[in-house]
C-alpha cells in the first residue's frame, strides 16, 4: 500500500468554499447530490486538474456550472475523481451526485445504518465514502445540508450546526435543512435519521446566549441518558472558566448508537456517540462507566475548541487536537473529582497501553512520520501520551504561562488548519522559553529510562542527585537525540519535612528538575541530614525511572511525600519489586519469600480513616499481571507472574483479613450517587472483597453480597471474583445465569457479563471463550459485543490468551480474519493484542508468530490488518 509521508505536504490546487449537500435517505440507495462552489488557488497552474477522494463509489453524474461534464474532461474510479478543463479563475460550481447504500455498509465509516438509525462516521477517512471530495483536514468549507426521507423510515433528520427548517417534502416524504457556519473540514461532518428518543435542556453561555441542549438514544433509554447531560453542562461550564472558551452555535446534540468503532466522536455541533458512554443508571452501569461517560463527553465537547475551531493540518498532527483535548479531559475530570486519585488512574492507564506500545514494534511518535492507514493510528501515544507532553509543557512553563500560551493559541490559529509547530511557538511567544529540545517528544518514539544515582556527603552536608538518560531504538529510529526531561521532585528530611534549598549543576526551579543533557548532576549544600529523594512525583514526565532505593526509602516516602500520588507510586513500586521477585521465583519452582513488609504497608493503609477511600482502593490494588510483564521486559511467562501476584495476594488477604472483611461491608447504603466520594466508597469496599474473598474462599459470601447488590459496581464485583475465583462452584454458575436472565435486554450489561468471562484467569478460559462465541448471546456485527468478548480475552487475559499451546493466538486471528471482511478498522484493533509478542518466552513466541503468519497468509486482508500485520512482523 501507499505510505503517506508527514514531509510531503502541499495544499490543495483548489479552494472549496462551501459545499451544499442533499441526501434523499433509503437504506439500499441513498442519493448523495454535492455541490461545491470553488475557485483555484492563486499560483496554480491553469492545467492543474481537480483531484478528489472516493472509496468504494460510484458517480451518477457530474456538472460544472449545471452542465453535465463531457466525459473526455474526467477521469472516475471508486477511488478517486479527476476533473480535467476548469476555470483559470473566478469561482466556478461543480455538482456530483452518487449512490450509496448504508444497509450494506458494515465497516461503520461513512453513512452506515445502526439498528435502524443512519448515522455517520467520518473521521479519519470516512467522508469519502459519502461523496468524492478533498476528504482532508487542511479544506474547510462552509456546509448546507438538506435531508429528505419517508417519515416512516427517518423521522427525526440531523446534521451539523444550526436548523434552518423543514417540513413535508412529497407523498410520504419529509425534509430537514441544517446550516453549520463555521468553516470545518470534511471529517466533522455528520448526519442522523431516525426514530429516536429525546431528553432536552439548556445552557445560558458566559455571554448570555441560551444553547439547546439534546440527546438522543433508542426510545425507552431516555432517563440513561441523564447523566451525560448533567457531565455536558458542568463541561460547558468549565471549558468556559478555566480556559474562556464560549460554545458557538445556537444548539448541541448527542446521539447514541449501539455500532460504534471508537468510543464517540466531535463532529460539529452533532457527536455521535458509542451508547456504552452516554447511557447510565445505577442497576446497569458501573462507577468506572459514569466516571469514562464524564470523561468522554467532556472530551468531545472540549473538542469544539481544540479540533473543531482549530483543525489539523493533515493527519500526521492528530496529536494536536486529541493529546491536547485528553490532557483538557484529564484536567476536567481531576477538578470534578480527586485530583491525585485521577492522577494515578491516568498513570496505571498509560503504563498499561502506551508503554508497551512504546516498547513494541507498534512504537511510533506522538506526531508519526509516516503511515499506510491512518485509523491505525488513534493509539494509546497519540492520544496518552500526546497529553502527557502537554502536560509537561505546563510543568516547564507553570500554570500562568501555560494559560497565556493557550489563549494565544485560540487567538492566533482559530479558523485554522495547524500544526505542532504553530502550537509550541504560541508557548514560546507567551512565555519566552525556547522548546526546540522539548519539541522532541512529538519527533522521538520510546519511552525515555533515567537512570538516578544519588549521593550523600555526611561531612559536608551535601546532597547530589545524578539522572542520566537513555533512549532506545524504535522502528525506523536507530538512533535518538537528548531530550528535555522535566522531573518533578522533593527531598524528604528524617522527620519527614522536605528540604527547600536550590540545587546547583543545571536548570532547576519550581521542584523540577530539567534534565536536558545524557548526564547531570543536581547538587544541594546546607543540608541538615540525609534525605530521602522523590522523583518523578506526580509522574511529571512519562518515563521509567531505574533507581535502586531501598524499601526503607520507599517506606519513608509513602508516609512523608507532599504529594499523594508519589506516596502512592512508592507503594507501588515496593509492590512491584516485590511481584517481580516472587515471579521470577515461581517460574523456578522455589519457594516464595514472606511479603510482610508489604502486607503491613497495604493494611495500614487499607485501614487509615484519614486517606480517601478512592485513594486507599488505589493502593491496595497491585500491580497487574501484565504491570508485572512490562516491568520484567522480555522471556515472559504468564503462569508464572499469575501465581506469583496469586500468592502475594493471599499472604496480604490473610494478613489483613480482620480489615479486608470489615471494609467490604463498608459500601454507602442508601439511594446510589455516582459522585467521586461514594464511588471511592464502593472502589475500598470492592477492593477489599477481593482480598477477603480470597482468604476466607468464601463463594457462599460472595454470592450473597451478589445478590445483595443494588447497584451494577457491587454487583459486578461480586460476580467477577466468583468467576475468578470459583470459576466452578455453583454458586457462580447461578450468578451467571441470574445475570444473564435479568438483563437478557440490555446489551450493554450482558458486554460486562461476556467480559468478565472472558478476562477469568487460566487455560480454561479459553474453552469458556470458544462457547460463548458459538452462543446465542453473541453478535460479531457489533464492535462493543466484540471487544467485550474477543478484546477482553486477548488484551485483559494473560494467562488464557497465552495459553502455552497457542489456542489463544489461534483464535484470535481467526477472530481478526473474519471480522476484517466487514469491518477492517475493528479487526485491526483487535490484532494489537499481540504488540508484545515478542517479549514472550519462546515456546508462546512461536506460536505467537504462526498465528501472525497465518493472517499475513490469509490474503485480501485490509490495508488496517496488512499494516500491522507488516509492522509485527520482522
Ligand atoms: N476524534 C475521534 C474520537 C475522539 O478522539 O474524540
Ligand atoms: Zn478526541
Amino acid at each position: 500500500g501507499q505510505i503517506f509521508k508527514l514531509g510531503d505536504y502541499r495544499p490543495t490546487d483548489f479552494v472549496v468554499e462551501r459545499i451544499d449537500l442533499t441526501f434523499e435517505l433509503d437504506p439500499a440507495a441513498t442519493k448523495v447530490v454535492s455541490r461545491m462552489i470553488l475557485h483555484r488557488r492563486e499560483g496554480v497552474a491553469a492545467d492543474a486538474a481537480l483531484v478528489l477522494d472516493g472509496d468504494e463509489l460510484t458517480l451518477d453524474g457530474l456538472q460544472l456550472d449545471g452542465n453535465d461534464i463531457d466525459p473526455a474532461g474526467y477521469a472516475v474510479t471508486p477511488d478517486s475523481l479527476t476533473i480535467r478543463a476548469l476555470p483559470e479563475s473566478g469561482p466556478f460550481e461543480i455538482t456530483v451526485s452518487t449512490t450509496i447504500s448504508p444497509e450494506t455498509n458494515t465497516t461503520l465509516m461513512g453513512l452506515y445504518r445502526s439498528s435502524g438509525v443512519y448515522c455517520t462516521q467520518c473521521e479519519a477517512e470516512g467522508f469519502r465514502r459519502i461523496t468524492y471530495f478533498y476528504d482532508r483536514p487542511d479544506v474547510l468549507a462552509v456546509y448546507t445540508v438538506t435531508v429528505i426521507a419517508r417519515k416512516d423510515d427517518a423521522k427525526l433528520l440531523l446534521s451539523n450546526g444550526n436548523f434552518l427548517g423543514g417540513g413535508d417534502y412529497d407523498e410520504g416524504r419529509h425534509f430537514a435543512a441544517w446550516f453549520d457556519p463555521h468553516p470545518k473540514p470534511s471529517y466533522l461532518f455528520a448526519l442522523v435519521g431516525g426514530d429516536l428518543g429525546m431528553i432536552e435542556d439548556s445552557f445560558t453561555t458566559m455571554s448570555g446566549r441560551d444553547v439547546a441542549l439534546k440527546i438522543y438514544v433508542e426510545h425507552g433509554k431516555e432517563a440513561r441518558a441523564a447523566y451525560a447531560m448533567d457531565a455536558l453542562k458542568r463541561s460547558m461550564k468549565w471549558d468556559e472558566e478555566v480556559y474562556g472558551r464560549e460554545y458557538d452555535l445556537d444548539i448541541f446534540q448527542i446521539v447514541a448508537v449501539s455500532d460504534f468503532n471508537m468510543g464517540a466522536m466531535e463532529n460539529k455541533g452533532l457527536n455521535v456517540f458509542n451508547d456504552k458512554y452516554v447511557l447510565a443508571d445505577p442497576e446497569t452501569a458501573t462507577d468506572a462507566d459514569y466516571a469514562n461517560i464524564e470523561a468522554i463527553i467532556a472530551h468531545e465537547y472540549f473538542h469544539n475548541w481544540t479540533g473543531n475551531r482549530i483543525t489539523c493540518r493533515d493527519w500526521f498532527q492528530l496529536c494536536l487536537k486529541e493529546g491536547l483535548t485528553v490532557y483538557r479531559d484529564h484536567t476536567f475530570s481531576a477538578d470534578q473529582r480527586s485530583a491525585p486519585v485521577k492522577r494515578i488512574a491516568e498513570i496505571r492507564l498509560l503504563k498499561a497501553h502506551q508503554f508497551p506500545e512504546d516498547a513494541g514494534p507498534l512504537a511510533h511518535p506522538v506526531r508519526p512520520q509516516k503511515y499506510r492507514e491512518i485509523n491505525n493510528f488513534y493509539t494509546a501515544t497519540v492520544y496518552e501520551k500526546g497529553s502527557e507532553v502537554v502536560r509537561m509543557i505546563r510543568t516547564i512553563l507553570g500554570a500562568e504561562d501555560f494559560r497565556k500560551g493557550m489563549d494565544l493559541y485560540f487567538e492566533r490559529h482559530d479558523g485554522d488548519a495547524s500544526t505542532i509547530e504553530d502550537f509550541l511557538a504560541c508557548f514560546t511567544d507567551a512565555s519566552g522559553r525556547d522548546l526546540t529540545q522539548f519539541a522532541l517528544w512529538y519527533s522521538q518514539a520510546g519511552t525515555p529510562l533515567v537512570t538516578v544515582s544519588t549521593d550523600w556527603n555526611e561531612a559536608g552536608k551535601t546532597f547530589s542527585v545524578t539522572l542520566e538518560q537513555s533512549l532506545a531504538p524504535t522502528p525506523g529510529q536507530s538512533r535518538k537525540a537528548l531530550m528535555h526531561i522535566p522531573l518533578a521532585y522533593g527531598l524528604i528530611l528524617p522527620d519527614g519535612r522536605e528540604f527547600e534549598g536550590q540545587p546547583h549543576g543545571g536548570e532547576a526551579g519550581n521542584g523540577v528538575f530539567h534534565l536536558t543533557k545524557r548526564k547531570q548532576t543536581f547538587r544541594f549544600a546546607g543540608v541538615p541530614e540525609r534525605p530521602v529523594l522523590s522523583i518523578n512525583r506526580g509522574f511529571s514526565a512519562p518515563v521509567n525511572i531505574a533507581m535502586e532505593q531501598s524499601i526503607a526509602d520507599l517506606a519513608h516516602i509513602a508516609r512523608h511525600d507532599s504529594d499523594g500520588v508519589a506516596r502512592w507510586q512508592a507503594i507501588n513500586d515496593h509492590a512491584t519489586r516485590s511481584l517481580i521477585s516472587a515471579a521470577r521465583l515461581s517460574r523456578d519452582d522455589r519457594k516464595l519469600p514472606s511479603v510482610a513488609e508489604l502486607a503491613e504497608i497495604l493494611i495500614a493503609t487499607a485501614a487509615d480513616e484519614s486517606l480517601e477511600p478512592a485513594f486507599r482502593a488505589q493502593t491496595l490494588t497491585l500491580p497487574s499481571e501484565s504491570d508485572i510483564a512490562r516491568e520484567i521486559g522480555g522471556n515472559i511467562d504468564p503462569d508464572a507472574i499469575h501465581a506469583a501476584r496469586e500468592a502475594v495476594m493471599k499472604e496480604v488477604a490473610h494478613a489483613g483479613l480482620e480489615t479486608f472483611a470489615a471494609l467490604a461491608d463498608s459500601a454507602p447504603t442508601g439511594p446510589y450517587s455516582p459522585d467521586a466520594e461514594d464511588a471511592g466508597k464502593r472502589a475500598l469496599a470492592a477492593t477489599a472483597m477481593a482480598y477477603a474473598s480470597i482468604a476466607e474462599g468464601w463463594p457462599d459470601r460472595l454470592k450473597k453480597a451478589f445478590d445483595a447488590a443494588d447497584n451494577m459496581t457491587m454487583m459486578a464485583q461480586a460476580l467477577q471474583l466468583l468467576v475468578y475465583q470459583f470459576a466452578s462452584a455453583e454458586e457462580t454458575r447461578e450468578a451467571l445465569e441470574s445475570f444473564r436472565a435479568r438483563f437478557a435486554d440490555n446489551p450493554l450489561a450482558l458486554d460486562k457479563w461476556h467480559t468478565i468471562q472472558a478476562m477469568a484467569p487460566g487455560a480454561k478460559s479459553y474453552d469458556r471463550v470458544e462457547h460463548l462465541l458459538a452462543g446465542p448471546d453473541f453478535d460479531r456485527t457489533n464492535p462493543n459485543r466484540m471487544r467485550a468478548l474477543v478484546g477482553a480475552f486477548s488484551a485483559g487475559n494473560p494467562t488464557g490468551f497465552n495459553r502455552a499451546d497457542g489456542a489463544g493466538y489461534r483464535l484470535l486471528a481467526r477472530e481478526v480474519i473474519a471480522i476484517d471482511k466487514r469491518n477492517p478498522q475493528l479487526a485491526a484493533r483487535l490484532l494489537t493484542a499481540l504488540r508484545s509478542w515478542q517479549s514472550l518466552e519462546s515456546g508462546r513466541q512461536e506460536h505467537a508468530r504462526l498465528a501472525l503468519v497465518s493472517i499475513r497468509e490469509a490474503g485480501a486482508l485490509s490495508a488496517d490488518v496488512s499494516d500491522i500485520v507488516d509492522r509485527m512482523l520482522p
